[in-house]
């Protein structure tokens, strides 16, 4: 393991003004976005929709420093025959592969879940970096509701993800750490914010236990938000503040960057929730996005599978990068949205 090259990696993807692009959407994920701008999901018009997005010359080179791409699409050409991954590479983004394979049921655990996919994973991490892929990510789904998180879920899930990060290392490939608390039920920013820390401690704990080496990752968390069902939502300042102070809590220093998941806050919160969390510097890591749907929706819209609207569709995923690559520079305001719509 070259430990260097791997710190260099993870230091790019979360240099500051830039983030990552989430477009590891699984067939079924996709299938669903798709339903929702009435486009059918063929392997046509997956390919058209992701070529769109990195062939979007101005958010792919100033605002993306990389990609995570689904099995199908590192393997997948464009319409004129170059790979995507290599579109990706020529914008200047690094490209990364998602690596787990879903979730199952994890037995005598009523309602969690746990992610598979480590058998075979050295090899499958092998031909991916062959084909380019410079980084990885595997993600942890930890819901809470009543009696849940168990601590077997928080374990069983930390086990895993550190697991899959040393397999990740040893391959020369930077592991992003994702476990993500789900924002779904009706809980409030506490509930979460001491789930999350439970989940983070243990996480790197596990880190640690299987020899990760923290300069080489990235870790990627959900906010201490409130459940989108909570009666009180939480402001923007609560957000930042709690979310911060949290990190400071559970992520040590050495880690090179944290890049959020977005989680089904809308555009404009999950813009705004970053860009307020910089005015809380200076911080001991990089801190950026590495959002699906917050970048993804509004370009979805404005393409709705037409040809005709593929300008259409980049402008309004530059639009949203851009928004997101000043919020991880702390230079985001509500007014810049305004003056674009
Ligand atoms: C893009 O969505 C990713 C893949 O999800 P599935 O495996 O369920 O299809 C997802 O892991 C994503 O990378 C993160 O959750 C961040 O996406 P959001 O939409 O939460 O920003």
């Amino acid at each position: 393991m070259n430990l260097t090259e791997l710190n260099r990696i993870a230091t790019a993807m979360v240099v500051s003004g830039k983030g990552i692009l989430a477009a590891d959407e699984s067939s079924g994920t996709i299938k669903k976005r798709f339903d929702a701008i009435g486009v059918d999901s063929t392997e046509d018009n997956r390919r058209d929709y992701r070529e769109m997005l990195f062939r979007s010359r101005e958010a792919m080179s100033q605002y993306i420093s990389g990609v995570i791409l689904y099995d199908e699409t590192i393997w997948q050409d464009a319409k004129d025959g170059t790979p995507l991954i290599r579109l990706i590479e020529q914008s200047g983004a690094i490209p990364g592969i998602k690596v787990d394979e879903g979730t199952q049921a994890l037995p005598m655990c009523p309602g969690e879940l746990v992610t598979v996919g480590l058998d075979k994973l050295a090899e499958r991490l092998k031909k991916y970096y062959e084909r380019g892929a410079r980084f990885a990510k595997w993600r942890a789904v930890i819901d809470i509701g009543s009696g849940i998180p168990s601590m077997t879920a928080i374990s069983v899930n930390a086990h895993a993800l550190a697991r899959y990060a040393a397999l990740c290392q040893a391959a020369q490939i930077v592991p992003i750490v994702e476990p993500e608390v789900l924002m779904d039920g009706d809980h409030d920013i506490d509930r979460c914010y001491e789930v999350t820390t439970r989940v983070l401690n243990k996480t790197f704990q596990e880190l640690r236990v299987q020899r990760v080496a923290l300069e080489g990752m990235v870790l990627k968390p959900n906010m201490a938000i409130s459940g989108k069902k909570c009666a009180k939502q939480a402001s923007v300042e609560e957000v930042a503040e709690k979310t911060i102070r949290l990190l400071r809590a559970c992520v040590p220093a050495a880690v090179p960057g944290i890049a959020f998941l977005s989680g089904g806050q809308s555009d404009e919160e999950a813009t705004a929730h970053l860009n307020a969390m910089h005015k809380l510097g200076p911080l001991p890591w990089g801190l950026t996005f590495s959002y699906g749907r917050a970048l993804q929706a509004a370009p979805q819209k404005a393409w709705s599978g037409k040809a005709e609207n593929v300008a259409a569709g980049q402008t309004a995923f530059s639009h949203r990068a851009r928004m997101n690559g000043l919020a991880s520079k702390g230079e985001w305001q509500s007014s810049l949205e305004k003056k674009a719509a």
